[in-house]
């Protein structure tokens, strides 16, 4: 009896410590601040914001991408100008005389500003210390920062901070809380060059003596709006759940990015790529050219179409676009970016009332050349490839349609347009009243204002010979136990969106489509295999068939388009495109990204 009770005793304990290990990691304010209702208001102004500037500045403006003479490049991290360091390999003993070369006097906190307000961006994100862990601000925490080891005798984060205030930007701080390769403790992607052996590293040290201190002190002395933290392998939960607790109790209103680590952030951060279906509330970062900080030798720029492209793509998924500029040492943002920008900016002059404060996109899976955000009764049609024939075919609204328009007439002059199909659930806008070129070379916005707030007639994907149509498994009916989509992303860095685990041949996924007339199409299937070579596989539609064996891409990461081979579809009738194994050789059949259909045009 005594030894039952001393049992049922010690089992309790055991039982009871499982639940409240977690709950007692943090404090029970910290811990409020992560439930879901917090975490909505926390991101209330961001959500709306859509639009924001990334400042990559750092010691490495200095070398600017060349060390004694050569450019340092390579693949992945190694091209990037921040990343010259560990590129390079170059010594602690040589880095940190760069600071004393470091002096940018033509910095003016103002100019950077008005240059995100031109370009009609609400909120700036800087680095206060990447991993080359030099601090950008006037740090008591480490002397290593630029008030105290640079001729500058200056705080360009206090500077940008009031700036920011005067014309109403949000600001926040990059931190690379995990990577830094200044300290000898510091772990993770780590500098091995100057202290090889790992196992002799105490990460602990490092968060301890720089790491939380230098979170505190930027809360504490400039009360930034977000923290954004960069790829966090080699943190464990409880370190996390310190960086978490230091902010959100300062601050329980500071948003911060999910590479804080351990799954506490408060959004997904993808980098240099834009997510096929969104998941979460996500931001998406990217470089004007290739790198983040400055480097001479990458000139290689985007268009400002492609800027304004990507910028509706992520709004028509409900996400933010960061996009960054790498200032020199003079303390200047490339003359290339600013006069990208400045285009961006011109466009959201005319066209901002279709991205800020706006939802997703709430039509379903529309064509490739074609963006739909919404905001109140209104439909934001963004055209980014004028329509072959002039005919814009989109799927219908459940709604009354009062008025289509363009957005850049300030006359709103209306357009007329047809409701089309059997069911009525197409709208085809008369070819008669488009205008005969798109009215900008990124996007012609059109408006369809309805009565009350528009609403999809159909879960059904619309198929037209008038655009190409990409269907995601996100949207796909599984047919299987087995068989799930898998969503998110490695630390931001890549994409896992994927149709994965496809171990039995039984199992298959479907989309229902519909045409509104006869038509042909090319077929693409995007995939990543390597285990399941020469399986094979068929896709089903209208009766046709066609056969498919699965090939290897090198790795069940690294995906490939291939091309299936064409199919008709007869128009007018709802049907279901099936992709369905036939023998599966080992493993999973297919990670599959994407199916593609392309008009065969006559
Ligand atoms: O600040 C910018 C970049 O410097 C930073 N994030 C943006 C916002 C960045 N972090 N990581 N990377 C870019 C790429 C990292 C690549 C990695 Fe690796 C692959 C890290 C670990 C595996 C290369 C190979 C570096 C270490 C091993």
């Amino acid at each position: 009896m005594k030894y039952d009770l001393q049992f049922r005793f010690i089992v309790f304990v055991f039982l009871f410590s499982l639940f409240i290990k977690p709950i007692l990691a943090l404090d029970e304010q910290v811990a409020a601040t992560l439930s879901e209702e917090n975490r909505k208001e926390r991101l209330d102004w961001w959500q709306d914001a859509r639009f924001g500037m990334f400042i990559h500045w750092g010691l490495y403006a200095v070398p600017a991408g060349r060390w004694k003479g050569e450019h340092v490049t390579g693949e992945g991290a190694r091209r990037l100008g921040e990343w010259i360091m560990w590129t390079a390999k170059i010594p602690v003993a040589e880095y940190e005389p760069l600071a004393k070369q470091f002096n940018p006097s033509l910095y003016d906190a103002e100019q950077w500003v008005k240059l995100a307000k031109q370009a009609s961006m609400k909120y700036i994100v800087i680095t206060a210390k990447h991993c080359e862990g030099f601090a950008m601000y006037d740090s008591d925490v480490s002397g290593y920062n630029i008030v105290d080891a640079t001729p500058f005798d200056r705080d360009p984060l206090a500077e940008l901070k009031k700036a920011c205030d005067k014309y109403g930007l949000k600001l926040g701080f990059y931190y690379s809380h995990v990577w830094d390769w200044h300290e000898p403790n510091a772990r993770g992607s780590d500098n091995t060059w100057d202290w090889p052996d790992r196992n002799a590293k105490d990460p602990n040290i490092y968060f301890e003596k720089k790491a939380y201190p230098q979170v505190a002190e930027l809360l504490q002395k400039y009360d930034p709006d977000i923290i954004w933290f960069d790829v966090p392998t080699d943190i464990r939960r409880e370190q996390s759940e310190r960086f978490l607790s230091i902010i959100r109790k300062y601050d329980p209103a500071c948003i911060i990015n999910d590479r804080i680590g351990n799954g506490l952030g408060d959004y997904e951060s993808p980098e240099q790529y834009i997510p096929s279906v969104a998941n979460k509330d996500f931001e998406v970062c990217m470089t004007l050219n290739d790198t983040w900080g400055y480097k001479i030798d990458d000139v290689n720029w985007k268009s400002p179409d492609t800027v304004i492209r990507n910028l509706v793509d992520i709004a028509s998924k409900a996400g933010n676009y960061l996009v960054n500029v790498g200032p020199t040492a003079e303390g200047l943002i490339p003359p290339a970016s600013v006069r990208i920008l400045q285009e961006v900016g011109k466009w959201m002059n005319q066209y901002g009332e279709s991205i800020y404060e706006t939802h997703a996109n709430p039509l379903g899976n529309l064509g490739e050349h074609v963006r739909c955000t919404a905001k109140d009764d209104k439909l934001f049609i963004h055209i980014f490839d004028w329509p072959e024939r002039d005919e814009l075919v989109l799927p219908a609204i459940q709604n009354k349609i009062k008025k289509v328009y363009l957005l850049a007439d300030q006359r709103k002059k209306p357009l007329s347009y047809k409701r089309i199909g059997k069911s009525g659930i197409f709208i085809r806008l008369d070819s008669a009243t488009l205008p005969a070129a798109a009215l900008h070379p990124a996007d012609t916005v059109l408006v369809i204002q309805c009565e009350g707030t528009p609403q999809a007639a159909s879960q059904t994907t619309l198929v037209d010979k008038t655009y190409t149509i990409t269907l995601h498994p996100a949207q796909a009916t599984i047919h299987g136990q087995k068989l799930r989509y898998n969503v998110g992303t490695l630390h931001g860095l890549s994409d896992r969106n994927r149709l994965v685990n496809w171990t039995d041949p039984n199992e298959y996924i479907g989309w229902p489509i519909q045409t509104i007339r006869k038509c042909h199409f090319k077929i693409e299937m995007n995939y990543a295999a390597a285990k399941s070579v020469n399986s094979e596989c068929v896709i089903e539609i209208d009766n046709q068939k066609l056969h498919a064996t699965v090939m290897n891409t090198g790795s069940e990461n690294r995906f490939q388009t291939f091309s299936l081979g064409t199919v008709t579809l007869q128009g007018g009738e709802s049907s279901e495109l099936l992709l369905k194994p036939i023998n599966i050789k080992k493993g999973s059949l297919l990670n599959l990204r994407s199916i593609k259909l392309i008009p065969i045009i006559p």
